[in-house]
C-alpha cells in the first residue's frame, strides 16, 4: 500500500549461489525499480563466511538504503518476487546456500512482530555481514531497539569480512 510518508529502509542482501557477485548486482539494480521508492545508496559487496553449515560456498553481501512509500509488508512482498525472479527455492536446509535472500533489516522507526516479518531483523546485531555494510551505508543510523550502528559495529568481530568493491 501507498503511504503518505517516505520511509528510510534498510535492505540486507546475500547470495552464494550462481555467481554470487552477479546475483547481488543485478539485485540492486532490481531494487531500484521497485514502484514508489528510491534507491539512495549502497554498499561495497563483501565476501563473507557462511553462518550456518560450513560446507557451503562463501556469501556475498551487501545493504541497499531504500526511500519508499511502500508500507513494510507491501515492501517485503516486492523483496520476495525479486527472490523469486533470481531462481530462490524455499525447500532447502534451514540456512542452507541460496542465490538471493534481501532482508527487510530496519524500516524508518518502525518495530514490528508479526508472522510474516520482524523488523528490525533479529539477526542484525550478531551478523558481521550486514553490521559492517550497514554502518558503510549510514554511520549515523540509529537502529530502533539496538541503538546507534556506529556502537554497534565495532563490538561485532569481522570474521574474515572481505570488501571485494568501492
Ligand atoms: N551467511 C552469510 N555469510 N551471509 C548471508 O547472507 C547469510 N544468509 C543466510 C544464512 C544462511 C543465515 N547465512 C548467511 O540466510
Amino acid at each position: 500500500m501507498r503511504n503518505q510518508f517516505i520511509t528510510d529502509a534498510y535492505i540486507g542482501i546475500g547470495s552464494n549461489l550462481q555467481n554470487p557477485f552477479l546475483q547481488v548486482a543485478s539485485a540492486i539494480e532490481q531494487l531500484s525499480l521497485i514502484d514508489e521508492t528510491e534507491l539512495h545508496s549502497f554498499s561495497s559487496l563483501y565476501s563473507s563466511r557462511p553462518m550456518g553449515p560450513p560446507d557451503q560456498p562463501p556469501y556475498v553481501n551487501s545493504v541497499a538504503w531504500l526511500k519508499t512509500r511502500l508500507d513494510a509488508n507491501s515492501l517485503l512482498l516486492r523483496l520476495q518476487a525479486i527472490e523469486n525472479e533470481h531462481g530462490r527455492t524455499r525447500d532447502g536446509e534451514r540456512w542452507g546456500p541460496r542465490t538471493l535472500d534481501l532482508d527487510i533489516l530496519v524500516y524508518g522507526n518502525f518495530t514490528l512482530n508479526s508472522q510474516a516479518l520482524t523488523i528490525p531483523h533479529p539477526g542484525i546485531k550478531s551478523r558481521e555481514f550486514v553490521l559492517y555494510p550497514l554502518h558503510e551505508v549510514n554511520k549515523n543510523l540509529m537502529i530502533p531497539n539496538l541503538g546507534a550502528i556506529h556502537r554497534i559495529q565495532p563490538r561485532c568481530y569481522a570474521n574474515g569480512l572481505t570488501r571485494l568493491s568501492i
